[in-house]
Order: structure tokens, then C-alpha cells, then sequence
């Protein structure tokens, strides 16, 4: 299907033509029939020469209702712009094709209408050297009458021409269904309709709407009148929805593919061609069928930030529209730049922002948004528009590379500094460092240890027995000297004071390797346990406390902890008489 939106001042045989092409009426309301005038959006559909559906969505000229005609606009890449041939290029000519250039729509066809009622020749011309001059460009052009039929299947060949140019819609891409109209349907409930970009939709599909709490579902959909179970992009369609009060949605409100969208009401945006440079404090700001009051906060010359009334799901690179309500004008159009901008709290911190806006154009750029962000999580960068293709650093956060260098390298300073300051805890507490390196989440930490760093007990350390601190590697070193040759020879309670092995010391040289603890103040090297094994095998079992002590060359205070860390540990084996076995 193919969706066009119809433009241009009152009276020019907008709803007219759209009657004639679809034998549908467009304009729904008693009123609108009875005033003869579009109050709000019409929709109409109808077959083309080439089988295809075109669907109309008409919109009003009058002035006062130009609301109404963005919100129908806003969703729909095309339009059919209608210029009468008898009464030529008036005002809301120009704003509708203002709003249709600030809004970027770039496929479009004239009708000049009425052309039974004058020569279409300078209307045409008019028009087309208007249009040319914005985002639509060349247009063609077709004559008609409403009246007599002329010119409709010339017009019905181009809206086939036109349909074949446009770009095929993504139907991989999260839905975002601006709600056009709401009503309830007796039996049934609620229902929506708008026009699907992209994507697609299922009658059983959960779906998000801005400001309520639980998702919501899709019980029935339809497309062109009939109920369908699914519709794919490009399409006009009406949801009904499941347990969502009428009051709770209408016009402007989005339904959404849950969990890819992120609502903001603080968006920078670059304005469209050369901006006025008195650009008034407040103005509304339309974006797909919504239309919300703005505050605007100049930055760079042509870019400003927007504070919403409310927030909306927008995008990277998103079209809008700012119009002054109070003076029927269309501001300019608008290229969302950034939905989820930085604070501007410092002095100087919007002139640098405005330098930043200036590398900016709408695009989403993963390498910018990382250079920008430093970290950021994937499903933030998908919620703003920004697809993601690199692979996460940890967990689904992704770094700007630079910076995760840094963060290894600032990692290395922060552990080498805290075994300066601790020396004898054994690593860094993981918390602290996160903390330090003021990181969101310690599956960053965790990433940032590389070896000869680790992790090990929650805090990162050296990997090497060498990380033992200088003070207490020299205290073991002088334990080694004096009793390498009388291995089973602990050193006295006041020895190891003077060494400066004090009961945190031996903690840390414990950890690290270098020391065995039997008991407190009982201390051997720790290659000791398999020289005593050796020496009690060599004895005739089963063996005695007092045999090993004497095979051991040394005191009680050491065989009775040793042996039954031996025992522990399974190498030896204590029997009922208190004698015990080497276990081979
Ligand atoms: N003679 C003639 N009258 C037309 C033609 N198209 C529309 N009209 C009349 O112009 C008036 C406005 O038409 P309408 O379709 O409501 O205009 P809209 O405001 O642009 O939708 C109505 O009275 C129509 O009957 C046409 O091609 N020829
Ligand atoms: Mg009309």
C-alpha cells in the first residue's frame, strides 16, 4: 500500500478529488458535510491501474485547522499537493508546502483542480516553480476536474509512478504508530488509527504507550476495512486495543515495539535552512501526528535545544516541525540531532555544546555517540535511533575505544597506588575501584583487569607472589637466610617482632605463598610440609609424636601443629594410640 497526503488551501477540490478517485467520503463528520468543508483528516482508499492500493489521507486547508493537517502529514513520506487552476497560489498553499519542506517529505505530485473552470496554465506554473524550491523538488503535474473527471486517469497513472519511486519500507524496524484518531467501537472498545511507517504489526503483539505503566495489546487490527491478522509497512491501520480506555490515547500518542524507543523531552536539534534568527521563546513542535508546546534555548546559529511540554519517543535524525500557533506560521523544519543531550549547568558549557552540534547532522553515528558518551549501554544507543554493530566491552556496555584504553591504564594506577598506600592488603576491593574509575557497573571493572593483573577474592591484585610488599619479602627473605637448613625450626614469638612479622605481615606473606602458618606465631617456609613428609616416610611406622619431633630436629610447639596439618591434609594419618602413619 501507498499512502499520500493531500495539501493545499481550502476550497482547491482537495476532498473532492479524493471522492472522485476513491468513490469514498472523506470527510466523516455531519459537520464537515454540512459546512462542505475538512474539518479534520478524511481517509479514502482505492485501487490503481497497476493493482496497487493508494490510501488517502485528506486533510483540512483552513487556516485554522493546520494542527490537524500536520498531524496528518507528519506520519506519511508523500503528498498529493492540490492547487484550484481558478483561484491560483493562496496562503495556506504556502504553509502546507512550507510545512511539507520543514518536514522533508521529498515525493510529491500537483493537482490543479477546477480546470474546468479556468486554464490550469498559470496555476501549474506557479505551483511547480513554488514546489520546486523545496524538499519535493520537480513534481509533476496533472490537470483535473472534480467535476467532470478529467484528468483522473492521467492523475491515477501518476499516483503509480510516484508509488513505484518511493523507498521500500524496513520492515525489520521497531514500530512507532502515531495515532491519528481514537474512537471506541460498541463490542469491541478501543480503537486507533494511523499509518505505519515501518514495521509491522500482529493481531496478539504487546505493545508500549507513552505514560502507561503495562504494555498494551493488540485484540484486533484492520487495514483498508477489513480485519486483518497482521499488516506490514506501508499501511493505514485501525487497532483495536485490549483493556485501554478510550481516555487513555488519542491523537499524538504512540504505540510502540516495546522497549525501543526512548521518551525525552530534552532533544538538540538543527533547524532547516537559513532559521530565523528571532526565533520566539515558545513555539509548538509537531512530529508525527503530535504536537507539543516547546521552550526554545538557542546554541549554535543553526542549532538550538528544545524543552517538550511532554516527552515523546523520538529518534536520531527524526523530522519535525516548529510552528508559532499565535502567528499561523510555520517556523521551520528541524533534524533531531540528540535525544538524550548533556546537562548545560557550567558556564560555557552551551558554546561548547554548539561546538559539538556542529559535527552533528542527524545521521546516527555509533563512533561519534561512543566519543561523546565514553559508556553507554546498547539498548540506550537502540532506544535513541543509533544502531549498534560494534561488540560490547562487558556485559551490554560499549566504550569509545580511547577511553577504555584510558580506564585500563587509569585500572593500573589506581591498584599500583592502593598496594603503595595498603601494602599488605592483598589487592584493591573491587567497589573501591569501581567507585575510583567512577564506572556505572563492575562488569567494567571486571573487563579492565588484564594480567599481570586478576581478580581474585574481589579485589585486583598482582597475579605474582613477587606483589608481596617490599618490607615483609625482605622479613621473609631473612627467615629463609636464617632457616633454610632448619626447615622444621619456627621462628620465636619476639624473633618475628624483630623482623617485623607481625600478625598482618605473616597475613600477606601467607596469601602470597611465601610464608606457611601453623598456628598463630608459628610459622615454617613453605616448601617445609613436603621435606617433613619425606622425613617421617623415612621413619619406622607407625611413628610417635616425640620420634617425629626428634626426626623433625625440633620443638612441640611446631611437630604437634604440623603433624595435624599433615593429618588434615591427609598426608599423614593419626591412629586410636595417638602413633601415626605416612599414608603413601
Ligand atoms: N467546478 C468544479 N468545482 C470543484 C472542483 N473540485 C472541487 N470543486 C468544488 O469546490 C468546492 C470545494 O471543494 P472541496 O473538495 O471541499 O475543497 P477542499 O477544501 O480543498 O477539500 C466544492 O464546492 C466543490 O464542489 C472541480 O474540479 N470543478
Ligand atoms: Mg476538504
Amino acid at each position: 500500500m501507498f499512502v499520500v497526503a493531500t495539501a493545499g488551501h481550502v476550497d482547491h477540490g482537495k476532498s473532492t478529488l479524493v471522492r472522485a478517485l476513491t468513490g469514498m467520503e472523506p470527510d466523516r463528520w455531519a459537520e464537515e458535510r454540512r459546512r462542505g468543508m475538512t474539518i479534520d483528516l478524511g481517509f479514502a482508499w482505492t485501487t490503481l491501474p497497476s493493482g496497487g492500493t493508494v490510501a488517502f489521507v485528506d486533510v483540512p486547508g483552513h487556516e485554522r485547522f493546520v494542527p490537524n493537517m500536520l498531524a496528518g502529514v507528519g506520519p506519511v513520506p508523500a503528498a498529493l499537493i492540490v492547487v484550484a487552476a481558478d483561484e491560483g497560489w493562496m496562503p495556506q498553499s504556502a504553509e502546507h508546502l512550507a510545512a511539507l519542506d520543514a518536514l522533508g517529505v521529498a515525493y510529491g505530485l500537483l493537482a490543479v483542480t477546477r480546470a474546468d473552470l479556468a486554464d490550469p496554465g498559470p496555476a501549474t506554473a506557479r505551483a511547480r516553480a513554488e514546489i520546486a524550491a523545496t524538499s519535493l523538488g520537480a513534481v509533476p503535474a496533472v490537470a483535473v476536474s472534480g467535476l467532470t473527471g478529467a484528468g483522473l486517469p492521467q492523475l491515477r497513472a501518476a499516483l503509480d509512478r510516484l508509488a513505484a519511486q518511493l523507498p521500500a519500507p524496513v520492515l525489520d524496524d521497531p514500530v512507532r504508530l502515531w495515532v491519528d484518531r481514537s474512537f471506541t467501537v460498541r463490542g469491541s472498545g478501543t480503537v486507533v488509527t494511523g499509518t505505519l511507517g515501518a514495521g509491522r504489526l500482529r493481531v496478539g503483539d504487546e505493545l508500549e504507550l507513552a505514560g502507561a505503566d503495562a504494555p498494551v495489546r493488540v485484540r484486533g487490527l484492520h487495514s483498508l476495512g477489513e480485519a486483518r491478522p497482521e499488516a506490514a509497512a506501508v499501511a493505514r491501520v485501525a487497532v483495536n486495543l485490549r483493556g485501554t480506555p478510550r481516555d487513555r490515547l488519542g491523537r499524538g500518542d504512540a504505540l510502540l515495539t516495546p522497549g525501543r524507543f526512548h521518551h525525552t523531552d530534552l532533544v538538540d536539534v538543527r533547524l532547516a535552512g537559513d532559521p530565523a534568527a528571532d526565533l520566539p521563546a515558545t513555539l509548538t513542535l509537531h512530529v508525527g501526528s503530535a504536537a507539543v508546546p516547546v521552550r526554545v534555548r538557542p546554541l549554535g546559529p543553526d542549532t538550538v535545544r528544545l524543552r517538550l511540554a511532554r516527552p515523546l519517543p523520538l529518534l536520531v535524525g527524526d523530522r519535525a516541525l516548529l510552528r508559532d500557533p499565535g502567528r499561523h506560521h510555520v517556523s521551520g523544519g528541524v533534524r533531531v540531532l540528540d535525544v538524550a543531550p548533556p546537562p548545560l549547568g557550567r558556564r560555557g558549557a552551551a558554546a561548547a555544546r554548539a561546538q559539538v552540534l556542529t559535527e552533528l547532522d542527524g545521521r546516527p553515528d555509533l563512533a561519534g555517540e561512543l566519543r561523546r558518551r565514553r559508556l553507554i549501554r546498547a539498548g540506550a544507543l537502540i532506544r535513541m535511533g543509533v544502531p549498534v554493530y560494534a561488540e560490547p566491552v562487558a556485559g551490554d556496555w560499549l566504550a569509545d575505544p580511547a577511553h577504555w584504553r584510558w580506564l585500563g591504564e587509569r585500572l593500573t594506577e589506581e591498584v599500583a597506588r592502593h598496594a603503595r598506600e595498603h601494602p599488605l592488603e592483598p589487592g584493591m576491593p573491587v567497589d573501591a575501584l569501581r567507585q575510583r574509575l567512577d564506572l556505572p557497573d563492575r562488569v567494567l571493572v571486571e573487563a579492565l583487569v588484564r594480567p599481570p593483573l586478576r581478580i581474585h577474592a574481589g579485589r585486583v591484585g598482582a597475579a605474582s607472589a613477587n606483589a608481596l610488599p617490599e618490607p615483609v619479602a625482605r622479613a621473609v627473605q631473612r627467615v629463609r637466610a636464617e632457616y633454610g637448613d632448619r626447615p622444621f625450626r619456627a621462628p620465636e614469638a619476639d624473633r618475628l617482632v624483630d623482623l617485623g612479622l607481625g600478625p598482618r605481615e605473616i597475613g600477606a606473606a601467607v596469601r602470597a605463598g611465601a610464608l606457611l602458618r601453623l598456628a598463630d606465631n608459628v610459622v615454617l617456609l613453605p616448601d617445609a610440609l613436603d621435606d617433613a613428609v619425606r622425613v617421617l616416610a623415612g621413619l619406622p611406622q607407625p611413628f610417635t609424636l616425640s620420634a617425629a619431633r626428634q626426626a623433625l630436629d625440633t620443638t612441640r610447639r611446631v611437630a604437634v601443629p604440623l603433624l595435624e596439618l599433615l593429618d588434615r591434609r591427609g598426608a599423614t594419618r593419626r591412629l586410636p594410640d595417638d602413633a601415626r602413619i605416612v599414608v603413601t
